[in-house]
This record gives structure tokens, sequence and C-alpha cells, in this order.
């Protein structure tokens, strides 16, 4: 048995791939289209309820989904990949923290860009979907004075941290916004999509950010 992701593209899944591949463990992809409405199918409600990717199942047949709760479990159970840096240290503490604001405090925001409809109440889907960006962007703008490193997220160096961050960050139709707005997280997206061992999956999921595109 190995580990099968049930995933799309430019979706979070994206994230898990990457901390897959870093932790060098073999791994299934299973499409769910995300154009085809296809998390709404009976097959992948019964894996998530929520009807969210991405979802894990595991070499044992257990059901993971939340993708911070997947790396967390990824990072405990494959220590030597070092998707995060060591349990107890204030490098850690800090990757925490801000990969924890951007699952928190801006994913969820990436639903209301994407499908305004589920939230409009009285109001029209485009005022919705422009006060997402607002507060969007408004919560980018904290992330950036906290790139601490060159180019990744901690001095420390990489982290899956800044594999969150450079994923979340091509999402709500605001690559243009971050590219001029945020060159740190800019620079941190550029880096990962050249780094050995994340390129090829990095351009699967974005091509147009592939290194070498454009
Ligand atoms: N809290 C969840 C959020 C997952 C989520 O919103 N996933 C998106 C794709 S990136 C999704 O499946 N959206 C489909 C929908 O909302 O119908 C996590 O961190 O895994």
């Amino acid at each position: 048995m190995t580990y099968v992701l049930h995933g799309c593209e430019r979706s979070g899944s994206c994230i898990v791939e990457l901390a897959l591949a870093q932790a060098g463990v073999a791994y299934e992809l299973r499409q769910v289209s995300l154009t085809d409405y296809a998390q709404r199918d009976a097959d992948f409600r019964a894996l998530n309820p929520q009807r969210k990717l991405p979802a894990l199942v595991t070499p044992a047949g257990e059901a993971l989904t939340e993708s911070v709760a997947i790396l967390l479990t990824l990072d405990e159970r494959h220590p030597e990949a070092k998707l995060l840096p060591a349990a107890g240290s204030s490098a850690r503490a800090r990757a925490l923290r801000w990969m924890l604001f951007v699952a928190t405090e801006i994913y969820p925001v990436v639903e209301i860009n994407d499908y305004p409809d589920r939230f409009r109440g009285d109001g029209t889907a485009e005022a919705t979907r422009a006060r997402a960006r607002e507060i969007w962007r408004e919560r980018w703008a904290l992330v950036e004075p906290a790139i601490a490193g060159t180019p990744w997220l901690l001095g420390e160096g990489y982290s899956i941290a800044d594999a969150y961050i450079a994923t979340v960050s091509r999402w709500a139709q605001q690559e243009d916004w971050i590219a001029a707005e945020t060159p740190k997280v800019a620079g941190i997206v550029r880096a990962l999509a050249a780094r050995p061992g994340a390129a090829a999956i990095w351009a699967r999921h974005f091509p147009a950010d592939a290194a070498g595109a454009g």
C-alpha cells in the first residue's frame, strides 16, 4: 500500500504533493476535478464529508483531511524529511504561526472568491467577491513583512510553510497583485518553482509560474 492523494491541479493538494515528494515516499494521485465539481460526488463525499480537497489516504488506510493536519501528520511520520524545523524550536513556532495564518485567515477567503453565491446573502456575487479580495489583500500584507529569509519564510531555510504560502498565493486571480505588492511572497514562488524536487510538481500545478516560463 502507498499513500493515495485525492487532489486537483492548482489546489491545496499541491502542498501535500510537495510534502510527499520531499519525504521520498511513494504515492498515487487520484484526480478529483474541481472544474467538474467532482468534490461533490458521493465517492469523494464518503472520504471527506466536507467535500473539499485535499484528502490523503495513508498506507494503513486512514483518511486524512485538512491540509495542515495532513502536513503535521506527515512531519511526525517522516521526521527524516524535515518538512518543518525540529519540535520545540523557535523556527518551528514561526513556521507554524505563518502557515496557520495562511491556512485559517487567507485560505477560507478564497472560497468566498471562488464560490461567492455560497456567501452573498442579499448582496450580489460580484460585490461579495470584491470584498473577499480586499480582505485577502489586507491579510497578505501581514504575511509579507514576516518573511525573514531570502527567499524563504524562515532565515533558517526552506520549510513546508513556504510551499503553503506559495500555493495559496496563486489563488483568487491575484497573481499580479502579489507580484507588485508582496515581492517577498513572489520571491518564494519563484524559488519554489526552481527548487530541485519541487519544480516538476509546481510546473504541473502552475504551468504559468514554472521556472523559465513566460
Ligand atoms: N480547510 C481546508 C480547506 C480545503 C479547501 O477549501 N479546498 C478547496 C480546494 S484548494 C476545495 O476543495 N474547494 C471546493 C469547494 O469548496 O467546493 C484545508 O485546509 O484542507
